[in-house]
């Protein structure tokens, strides 16, 4: 059965508390989610998620929702969702950039062709690898005292064992302090990362990265802009301490250049950034084939985002340092009736049809800005 719809929502939705990042400060998060109907009224759902508006990248909530409505939507519809590849190479003739747009259009058709199908949607990538895998938490309080707190009680909850500190904000002595403090307290329990988000310059990079890898921190993300992977080769060239691209690594032809150019030598994953699950799984073999570790990175998304990103995730073979599909441990509540499972330090993969969750379509339309128009 062929595309009939392509709705477009875009939801507010409340987090447990303040989650501080260079950018921004998130205490509502805002996802955007496509409803796909084919002509029998069979579903596929999915979700991306931004951070902060304009100000983490330059898709947009609003620009998501605007450009599937007005131009990808119409070369979806009336198409057959199990040429989910065909239908995507046909939007990239016609639509330039616009990676979380197509990645929220390419995952919806992809749950719906596995819906009709009665299959996981990790069946049309090759089948899953992993049943779970490790899940870090940010901890993002702003406030030591807290952040170690939430650490030692979610190791003793068997939640987390890897956690990641946001520091790009603020004064970075005082940050890398606040880091190894969190380090002393949690001791060999935890491994700790750092994520900078782009706020340091090189020299800020090379002020502070010494003491962070003697201190015993276990990856540094994306220290400088987005733009610098020559100053990202100097680094990783220069320390022992993996260097991971985030915001740097947004496309398949990026994540060749840092390869080539040695411009981190780890890589994060992400659906919305790459463009969708097919450009996720092309960017984890250019990382694999170059012997770049890989991150299971998140926008923090919700359960069906999450869903979403778990299921490709289950078919890449290996994830040097694990994932950080947390995501839904933030929100206060949930769009999908049973949500995404934690269990033993890992994220379960889903396995029922398409991405595994059942929609709670009140919730959706609770959170929704577009209240009149869910059908
Ligand atoms: C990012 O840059 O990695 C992922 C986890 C988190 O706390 O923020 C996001 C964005
Ligand atoms: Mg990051």
């Amino acid at each position: 059965m062929n595309i009939h719809s392509v709705d477009v929502y875009i939801l507010d939705l409340p987090t447990v508390r303040p989650h501080q990042l260079a950018m921004h400060t998130i205490t509502e998060q805002t996802i955007v989610v496509a409803c796909v109907r084919d002509e029998d009224g069979v579903e596929g759902w999915a979700e991306v998620a931004t951070i902060g508006g304009a100000s983490y990248g330059e898709s947009t909530p609003e620009a998501i929702k605007v450009n599937i409505d007005r131009y990808i939507a119409p070369l979806v519809i009336g198409r057959n969702p199990i040429r989910f590849g065909k239908i995507m190479n046909d939007v990239a003739k016609q639509v330039r950039g616009n990676h979380f747009a197509k990645a929220l259009v390419e995952s919806a058709v992809v749950d719906l062709a596995a819906r009709q199908r009665s299959i996981p949607a990790y069946e049309l990538f090759g089948g899953k690898i992993h049943d779970s895998l490790p899940v870090a938490w940010t901890l993002a309080s702003g406030d030591t005292g807290k952040d170690i707190e939430e650490a030692k009680e979610f190791l003793r909850q068997k939640r987390h064992n890897i956690f990641k500190l946001k520091i790009g904000i603020g004064d970075p002595k005082k940050n890398v302090a606040h880091v190894l403090a969190i380090k002393q307290a949690v001791g060999d329990k935890a491994r700790l990362t750092v994520d900078i988000n782009q706020a340091w310059d090189e020299d800020t990079a090379n002020a502070c990265i010494p003491a962070l890898e003697e201190g015993g921190i276990s990856m540094i993300e994306q220290p400088l802009p987005a733009w610098n992977h020559e100053g990202m080769a100097r680094l990783a060239a220069r320390y022992r301490v993996p260097i991971l691209a985030d915001e740097g690594a947004t496309s398949i032809q990026e994540v060749f250049h840092i390869a080539k150019h040695r411009a981190g030598n780890s890589i994060a994953l992400k659906v919305c950034k790459a463009g969708g699950l097919t450009a996720t799984k092309q960017t984890a073999a250019i990382a694999e084939g170059a012997g770049l570790g890989l991150y299971g990175g998140t926008m923090i998304e919700s359960d069906l985002g999450t869903a979403v990103c778990a299921s490709v995730y289950a078919t890449i073979p290996e994830f040097k340092f694990g994932t950080e599909l947390f995501g839904p441990l933030l929100f206060k509540d949930s769009i999908a009736v049973d949500g995404i499972r934690f269990e033993n330090f890992e994220v379960v993969i889903p396995d029922g049809s398409g991405f595994g969750l059942e929609i709670d379509r009140e919730k959706v339309k609770h959170y929704s800005r577009e209240k009149g128009d869910l059908t």
